[in-house]
């Protein structure tokens, strides 16, 4: 066999093992970290930037609502000068988040921190703090783990091939190497610089961006921090649920409660208002979707990503900061039945969610379902004990695989009243049932 094709066969070889390395993820986050991730249930999600000055969409709205000129030199104006870390994260801690996920570049290109890789941030607006970087250190005072939203799409950026500007083709000037550099290096930063308990990807539908990219981007990630959690926006694909194709540690079923599922974490984002970003007036959530929602997302369990944008003064709106503060107060009676449960074994419906922890099943009542409430349960498990989460025993009966609880007159809660059964094995292992 002659020297020149041994070597050709050889760089095919490279090429093609090079290739596979690419597609590949290489090292998945540990599941212990997962398991964390999910006890936490509830966290904050934050949209915010310089298009807070127009109240109008973050991203979306350049083009559209906003003219490019217009969005693209609102930083100039920028100057939050009543932001305060500390607040935003107190408002967090006092509506029983355990997590904050702030846009450190969305879709619009603007960095919130000092990126070395762009004139396009903060830095250059007439405010000049590091955003990202106070908010990090609140999070640390106060015990809140600090995630962060970032893009692969960037409708700013000349190298990125599409600008959301009608122009459906992409730009034959764009280069995608040269765009996926300058994303490895401000990953680099925020990653090396603020150490993100998770990282939020978005904007992965777009023809650009590929499988492959995803994969050699979380594969660069893991490289820099091996326990940073990573959502499953990266590689392409339907976020509501992971696929083995998956590129990413959970799925992102967004503006609604995802559906149960046992096997694959998820996380739901939805607004407290309608907006992503602040709006004027924005129509706020009622306390009863609020809390139904958090209920819901864990009944299935998953976790809440609960979004707030603040105003362009850096002001969260009072009235949000409020309706935060009600479903603190609601978790700090019934946190027990959210924090650090499975969801199930009952799958959710209008009437109940409910949670898991150990040999306690946790009911969580929407409404009166009757004088009665019938309930199966498998084959040896058997119901010792049944109290409101406030103490106040409930009676029952079981009679084989069914038990029957009686319900007062009025529930403790209109909102959302939990139940505790006390059962005789632990509650786990218990497939999940459709009560109906
Ligand atoms: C995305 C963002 O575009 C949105 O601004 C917000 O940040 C949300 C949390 O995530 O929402 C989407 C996702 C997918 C599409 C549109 C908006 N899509 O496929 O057209």
């Amino acid at each position: 066999m002659n020297r020149s094709f041994v070597m050709f066969f050889f760089l095919c070889c490279s090429l093609f093992s090079e290739a596979q390395q690419k597609t590949v993820v290489l090292e998945k986050t540990d599941s212990k970290i997962l398991d964390g991730f999910m006890d936490k249930r509830f966290g904050m999600f934050i949209h915010w930037g310089p298009i807070s000055m127009r109240g109008t969409e973050i991203g979306w709205s350049r083009n559209h609502e906003v003219s490019q000129q217009d969005y693209d030199s609102l930083y100039k104006e920028f100057n939050p000068v009543l932001f305060n870390a500390d607040a935003w994260v107190k408002a967090a801690k006092d509506a029983g988040m355990k997590y904050i996920t702030f846009t450190s570049k969305h879709h619009d290109g603007f960095s919130m921190w000092p990126t070395a890789y762009s004139n396009y941030s903060i830095m250059h607006s007439q405010y000049k703090k590091d955003i990202v970087g106070e908010l990090a250190k609140a999070c640390k005072k106060y015990d809140i783990k600090f995630c962060l939203y970032y893009t692969v799409l960037d409708w700013y950026d000349l190298n990125y091939p599409i600008h959301n500007n009608g122009i459906k083709e992409p730009d034959p000037k764009a280069d995608m190497t040269r765009f996926i550099q300058y994303m490895k290096n401000q990953l680099k930063e925020l990653v090396t610089n603020y150490h993100p308990y998770m990282i939020w990807f978005d904007g992965n539908w777009e023809s650009p961006w590929t499988q492959e990219m995803g994969a050699d981007i979380y594969n660069y990630l893991k490289k820099l921090d091996k326990n940073v959690i990573i959502n499953n926006r990266l590689g392409k694909g339907t976020h509501k649920i992971m696929t083995p194709e998956t590129v990413g540690d959970y799925a992102t079923p967004e503006q609604e409660v995802g559906e149960i599922n046992m096997s694959n974490p998820w996380e739901s984002c939805i607004t407290i208002c309608h907006q992503w970003a602040w709006k004027p007036n924005d129509k706020m959530k009622t306390l009863k979707e609020c809390i139904q929602t958090l209920v819901g997302t864990a009944g299935g369990n998953g976790n809440l990503l609960f979004n707030v944008g603040p105003m362009p003064d850096g002001r969260m709106e009072d009235r949000q900061v409020k309706r935060l503060k009600e479903m603190g107060d609601w978790l700090k009676v019934n946190g027990e039945a959210i924090y650090g449960t499975k969801g199930g074994p009952y799958k959710p419906d209008s009437v109940l969610a409910a949670t898991r922890k150990g040999n306690k099943i946790y009911l969580h009542l929407f409404k009166k379902p009757g004088d009665q409430l019938v309930l199966p349960v498998p084959e040896g498990i058997k119901l010792l004990k049944a109290n409101f989460i406030n103490g106040v025993k409930v009676s029952f009966t079981q009679e084989g695989n069914s038990i029957k609880l009686s319900i007062p007159d009025s529930l403790p809660d209109s909102i959302c009243t939990v139940i505790v059964l006390q059962m005789n094995a632990d509650t786990i292992g218990i497939p999940i049932i459709a009560k109906q």
